[in-house]
């Protein structure tokens, strides 16, 4: 049983709650379509969505409001493909979403943790949300069963991927796909922002999730398949040399480095008509 006091129902208007478990709506296995999408395309291919990348049912009222978020930087090609994959998806599984890219302007090396903390706390300033799920780009979903909620403990969605033969790589993988109650994510201090280039950050998550204790809560893997879009590592990402030596110091750090300490500067924010759009300049000086 969910706790009632987490989140409230999405205020749609329409008073008919949507089944938590609309099993009547989906099909299970997807085919994960990888054919490019061109961005004017998506208004005819998903003319329902709302300009700023709303889906939500249109005969129930959703459980919660779900925020997806995307860390992006120069990957056009595989956001068109996600979006052209998840959004019938959401729409099969009942929810109430909004698609946010959360882009990183250059010229500072990426970091992707810490745009997970601007997609946060920006969201936030927009919308009320009550679930957030942070997805990267070039992850596509293969059965449509992998609900796109929140849950008593952060959920890790992306458990079963290709480039790991379908299965879990290690126990305390939490890449990829992963979602958050507001109430779990402001407990664990959001993401560390200190992880600039490729590695590392995904594992200093983990260690904030089990050092609150908390369990992480996965689907079967036939149920958390995803594909990812081939890729070459991206120029900016290269791999953060400084992973491990901080990694070490995950937990320690946890309360005092994270969101409460995120530093960007906004440059802006679009209503595009599938997504929102967020453009941020992330300082590597702390
Ligand atoms: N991302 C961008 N642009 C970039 C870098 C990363 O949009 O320039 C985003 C995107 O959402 C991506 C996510 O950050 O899905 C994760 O980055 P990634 O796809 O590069 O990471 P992944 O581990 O693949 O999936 C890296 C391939 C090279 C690994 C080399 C290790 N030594
Ligand atoms: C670990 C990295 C993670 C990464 C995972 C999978 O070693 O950030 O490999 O990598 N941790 C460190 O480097 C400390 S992958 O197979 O996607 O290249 O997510």
């Amino acid at each position: 049983q969910r706790p009632s006091n987490e989140r409230k129902r999405a205020g749609t208007g329409v008073v008919e709650p949507c089944p938590l478990y609309p099993t009547d709506d989906l099909i299970g296995r997807l085919a994960g379509l990888k054919e490019c999408v061109a961005p004017e395309d998506l208004p005819r291919l998903h003319p329902y969505v709302e300009k700023g990348g709303r889906v939500r049912p249109t005969n129930c009222t959703a459980y919660e409001r779900v925020a997806i978020i995307i860390p992006f930087r120069n990957r056009y090609v595989h956001l068109y493909i996600l979006l052209n994959n998840i959004i019938p998806m959401m729409q099969r599984q009942k929810v109430d979403a909004r698609f946010f890219v959360i882009e990183q302007a250059p010229p500072t090396i990426f970091n992707r943790a810490a745009l997970f903390n601007v997609g946060f706390i920006e969201a936030l300033k927009l919308d009320s949300f009550d679930c957030f799920i942070f997805h990267d780009v070039d992850l596509i979903p293969l059965n449509d069963r992998n609900l796109y909620r929140c849950d008593e403990h952060p959920m890790h969605f992306a458990v079963a991927m290709d480039k790991y033969e379908y299965k879990l790589p290690y126990k305390k993988y939490v890449g990829g796909v992963v979602g958050f109650t507001k109430e779990q994510y402001l407990r664990i201090n959001g993401n560390s922002n200190l992880y600039f280039g490729w590695g590392g950050e995904d594992d200093d998550l983990f260690e904030r999730i089990d050092n609150k204790e908390y369990e992480i809560a996965r689907p079967y893997l036939d149920v958390g398949k995803y594909d990812m879009v081939r890729h070459k590592q991206d120029k900016g990402n290269e791999d953060n040399c400084d992973r491990r030596r901080l990694l070490r110091t995950a937990r320690q750090r946890q309360d005092t480095e994270g969101l409460n300490t995120i530093k960007y500067k906004r440059k802006s924010v679009e209503l595009r008509s599938h997504m929102t759009w967020i453009t941020v300049q992330l300082d590597m000086a702390e």
